[in-house]
């Protein structure tokens, strides 16, 4: 072996015993103490090595130069990486990091129950023709309450229900007034749901929030009559909470329908055994016949119209669906609450 052989070959067997070293330093210090040993200006065994350079033939040394870069060069990048390493179980407290451990899930949302219930809602009135429309959350008076019939001395537009802004705007107290700027915009045929948040002056209760989603849906075409009504709102029934339900209308009022009806379904639920169970009658929405009045206020011809509109709150809808008896805790974000709902549950969130 030439002088020059002897001495790259030594080269790599200091390069191999510093890697072992650099590897197994188990601190900053350690790791400084390895760099000292082999990269040392004066006293580093590589450095110690290419002091025999004076011994070899001139023609080889720039080779043995050569070799002895690179080895310099692989021990320096491999102490940076293990001062990296360091650093980063330091910044962990101290636990190592594995880099055989399978990787961290990465965390996935899931839909909320409520939107969940209204997504659900939505898709059956669109397969039965619906569009959706939206409007402002900021209204005036006559959107939200003249328009429907409903003067300003009845008690819903009254300052202990309804959340007034400056210059006379409110927060819209249902959706409403959605549908009113939709017939004063559009030509009937007017088939819409009108989902969104309102804003009513309650108390946080198990039962009310000051602010809630609702939706609301409005048809208006000729010839439209309490049959269209009942028939499209028993189907509805019959879709969202399975074939066998039966639905019941309650005489009711509102101001901005005439005749009015509180609607409840009475649910059949077939368990695994084979036993058939019939709930209670549940209430789901109001409902009724658009008042005449309504219509000619939004500029819609009453003696060649009529129409049906319907409104519900998807969180009730959710409480009556999951058996839950305080909404509050649709509020409240608690995951360990809503991961029991998607993505496992339906397979995130919806579009
Ligand atoms: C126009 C004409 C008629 C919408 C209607 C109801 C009955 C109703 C409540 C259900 C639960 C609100 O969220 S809730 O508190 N809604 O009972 N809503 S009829 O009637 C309209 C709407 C707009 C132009």
């Amino acid at each position: 072996m030439s002088n020059s052989d002897a001495l790259i070959s030594r080269l790599h067997e200091l390069q191999t015993e510093a890697l072992d070293l650099v590897a197994s330093a188990a601190d900053a210090s350690a790791l400084e103490e390895a760099r000292i040993a082999f990269l040392g200006r004066k006293e580093g065994r590589i450095s110690l090595v290419l002091r025999e350079l004076g011994r070899i033939d001139p023609s080889e040394r720039a080779a043995v130069g050569a070799a002895a870069n690179r080895v310099k060069g692989t021990v320096q990048a491999a102490i940076e990486d293990r001062e990296g390493a360091l650093a980063a179980v330091e910044a962990a407290g101290g636990v190592a990091l594995d880099l055989t451990l399978p990787g961290r899930r990465p965390a996935r949302g899931g839909a909320h129950p409520v939107a969940i219930v209204m997504e659900e809602i939505w898709e059956i009135f669109r397969d039965l023709g619906f569009t959706r429309a939206r409007g402002p959350e900021a209204e005036t008076e006559w959107t939200n309450f003249e328009a429907l019939n409903t003067p300003l001395d009845h008690p819903a537009a009254d300052e202990q229900d309804t959340l007034y802004l400056k210059r006379g705007g409110l927060l819209r107290s249902h959706t409403s007034p959605v549908q009113v700027r939709t017939m004063q915009a559009y030509e009937p045929p007017i088939r819409i749901l009108a989902p969104g948040w309102v804003y009513r002056r309650d108390t946080y209760d198990p039962t009310h929030a000051p602010v809630f989603l609702q939706v609301e849906g409005l048809v208006v075409d000729e010839g439209i009559t309490f049959v269209d009504f009942k028939a499209t709102l028993a189907e509805f029934a019959r879709r969202f909470w399975g074939p066998g339900t039966q639905t019941r209308f309650r005489p009711s009022f509102f101001p901005f329908t005439e005749p009015s009806a509180e609607v409840d379904v009475k649910r059949v639920i077939e368990h695994a055994d084979g036993t058939v169970e019939e709930t209670d009658w549940l209430e789901i929405m109001g409902a009724g016949m658009v008042d005449p009045a309504v219509l000619e206020a939004c500029g819609i011809d009453s003696e060649r119209y009529t129409g049906f509109a319907f409104g519900m709150g998807p969180a009730r809808i959710a409480m009556l669906k999951y058996g839950i008896s305080d909404l509050r805790i649709f509020f409240e974000n608690d995951l360990r609450f809503l991961r029991q709902f998607g993505p496992d549950g339906r397979g995130g969130t919806p579009a």
